[in-house]
């Protein structure tokens, strides 16, 4: 699972990656701060089944909190978007090629309006973040369509004796798509049955937009909520775009958490409406002042600063993965003595087999049966599995 972070310049993208991986990268008030891509760790977040086994666990990957499991997923932070970025403007658009291995992108605007268009920052309030959402997809479906033009002509060429399908689907080879999501994009797109050779620039375009909004996703981030210009452009956001989840976020403020956490200084657990203050004593004014300004200006008013959720909805709203445990009915353990010690995520629909072969081929080879460790239940090898199970895995030879 990799989730890419993308937007225009000076948005916030590096601040949710810091505040979501806690990894150490720039962050300015200026576009073009982050040039190569960041990659990082960030987690989603589940009821971990320590509860239901009144046990305790140790994670050996990610983090467990008062029984709220954090569960690792890949993030990659990249450069700015600007408009007229296909034809070179910023820093061009090559740079997409590091999200070719991603599941969904996370698209950050600047819900406050205080950026322009070549991410400047302006009065906040002055800029409409609703024309960020089309130009970035615009820029991200020419990116694709780059892909197909750059050598189309050879291409044709090349693929006369081959079925288009098969021929296109080459063409994305390393962009995880599948040539199932390629024939369903010739179809929604009326192209299932024209020759190669007879296709328009615009057949081309509106083609490798269907596959883009197939393999990558987006749903809207409406980043720098503590600025309050940005309720009425959420609205807005909404409603321009009904059918995309749009989440409300203020990533400096989760990044003031996290460090303030990390520090001792509060308990916080990412994703939750409200934090503690542990040692009130080593908080200057400051501190303390911001502190009370997220507690009653986002926390309470936003019910939480936005980016534990947006990773939640991103993978398990939207992309409807599940995370399964491994474990034993008689031993939650792994060799070591350590309890639930991992957490896979898995694609929707997957079966006991499926987590056995992502366990080990040779699960998956001598499967005999799997057991519900919660249920004590017997399954079988076509058993499809639901979020949080624990699974024991019986394998022959
Ligand atoms: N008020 C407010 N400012 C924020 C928030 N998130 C980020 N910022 C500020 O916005 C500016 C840009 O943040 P970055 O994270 O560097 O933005 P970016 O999108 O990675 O920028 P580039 O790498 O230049 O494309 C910095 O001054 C941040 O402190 C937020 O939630 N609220
Ligand atoms: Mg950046």
């Amino acid at each position: 699972m990799l989730i890419g972070i993308v937007g225009k310049p000076n948005v916030g993208k590096s601040t949710f990656f810091k505040a979501a991986t806690l990894a150490e990268v720039g962050i300015a008030p200026v576009p073009f701060t982050t040039i190569k891509p960041n990659e990082g760790v960030g987690y989603v977040r589940v009821q971990c089944p320590e509860i239901d086994f009144k046990t305790k666990c140790n994670p050996r990957q990610g983090f467990c909190i008062d029984g709220q499991r954090f569960v690792p997923v890949k993030l990659i932070d990249v450069a700015g978007l600007v408009p007229g970025a296909h034809t070179g403007k910023g820093l061009g658009n090559q740079f997409l090629s590091d999200l070719v291995q991603a599941d969904l992108l996370i698209h950050i605007v600047d819900a406050s309006g205080s950026t322009n268009e070549e991410g400047k920052m302006i009065q906040p309030g002055t800029y409409d973040p609703v024309k960020d959402v089309k130009f970035v997809e615009d820029e991200l479906d020419k990116w694709f369509a780059g892909m197909l033009k750059e050598n189309w002509v050879k291409f044709v060429r090349q693929s006369l004796q081959k079925d288009a399908d098969k021929a296109l689907a080459a063409q994305f080879y390393g962009f995880k798509i599948t040539l199932d999501q390629i024939k369903s994009a010739l179809k929604n797109t009326k192209l299932e049955g024209k020759k190669l050779p007879e296709w328009t620039n615009e057949d081309i375009q509106n083609f490798a937009t269907m596959v883009r909004q197939m393999s990558k996703p987006v749903i809207i981030i409406a980043n720098k909520i503590d600025i309050s210009t940005a309720k009425e452009n959420i609205e807005r956001l909404k409603k321009e775009f009904p059918n995309y989840l749009v989440i409300p976020c203020s990533a400096e403020s989760e990044l003031a958490l996290r460090e303030a956490a990390k520090k001792d200084l509060i308990k916080y657990i990412p994703g939750d409406d409200k934090f503690e203050i542990l040692k009130k004593e080593s908080l200057d004014e400051n501190q303390r002042k911001a502190l009370d300004f997220i507690q009653n200006k986002i926390l309470k008013v936003w019910g939480s600063t936005g980016v534990q959720n947006c990773l939640n909805q991103a993978v398990f709203n939207f992309l409807k993965y599940m995370v399964i445990f491994p474990g034993g009915v008689h031993k939650l353990g792994d060799s070591q003595g350590r309890i639930l010690p991992d957490a896979f995520l898995l694609p929707p629909g997957s079966t006991a087999l499926d987590f056995a072969a992502k366990i080990h081929t040779d699960f998956a080879k001598y499967f005999i049966a799997a057991i519900n460790v919660k249920t004590k239940q017997k399954i079988g090898r076509d058993t499809k599995l639901k979020d949080c199970d624990v699974i024991e895995l019986i394998a022959g030879k």
